[in-house]
């Protein structure tokens, strides 16, 4: 079994409703032990003219390839209404592998650690809540480091329900 981390991403059709049944499907992924998640956190969309997000990390242990998880992931986005309408356009859910192990992956579908966590303040802060704190990711970059130079301005916590 390997640590993966998931940053899960919605701003359409009911945020946190869609993250939280987002986690069941991820809880019944097949050869997968379902970790635990972050809280949730809203902040404005990086894009202009957009819906706010809501944004958490799920943490998973799983004996599946990173592409059979990629396409498990795919297939729940699917299932829950996702439209690949425009890249970057609002969606009702994004599932992103933002960690698999210690593992590099630098494949056509997969580029793993996901290219642009290490400057989302969105990602970095709810996988501090669930990661070691000397957590380091495969490229060697420290998380503590990549917190220390992202602000958490624009982030707002939001409570357990
Ligand atoms: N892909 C490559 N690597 C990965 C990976 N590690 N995990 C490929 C998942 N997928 C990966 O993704 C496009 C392709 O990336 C996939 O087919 C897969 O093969 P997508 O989810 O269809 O496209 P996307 O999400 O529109 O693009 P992208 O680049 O993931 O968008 P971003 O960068 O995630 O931006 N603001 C806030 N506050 N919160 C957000 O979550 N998200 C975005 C979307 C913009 N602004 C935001 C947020
Ligand atoms: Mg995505």
């Amino acid at each position: 079994m390997e640590r993966i981390y998931i940053g899960m991403g919605s701003n359409l059709a009911e945020p946190a409703a869609q993250l939280r049944s987002a986690l069941q499907a991820l809880a019944s992924l097949p050869d997968s032990r379902f970790v635990g998640v972050s809280a949730f956190y809203q902040s404005d969309s990086l894009l202009p003219g957009q819906p706010r997000y809501t944004n958490a990390v799920a943490a998973l242990d799983s004996q599946l390839t990173p592409l059979d998880l990629l396409d498990a992931l795919q297939a729940i986005e699917t299932d829950q209404g996702r439209e690949r309408l425009e890249r970057w356009g609002p969606r009702t859910l994004d599932l992103d592998i933002l960690l698999y192990g210690d593992r590099l992956i630098d494949e056509p579908r997969l580029k793993v650690p996901h290219y642009h966590m290490h400057a989302r303040a969105f990602v970095l802060y709810p996988l501090a809540e669930l990661a070691p704190a000397d957590l380091r990711l495969a490229d060697g970059r420290l998380l503590q480091d990549l917190l220390a130079a992202c602000p958490f301005a624009g982030l707002e916590r939001l409570p357990p329900i």
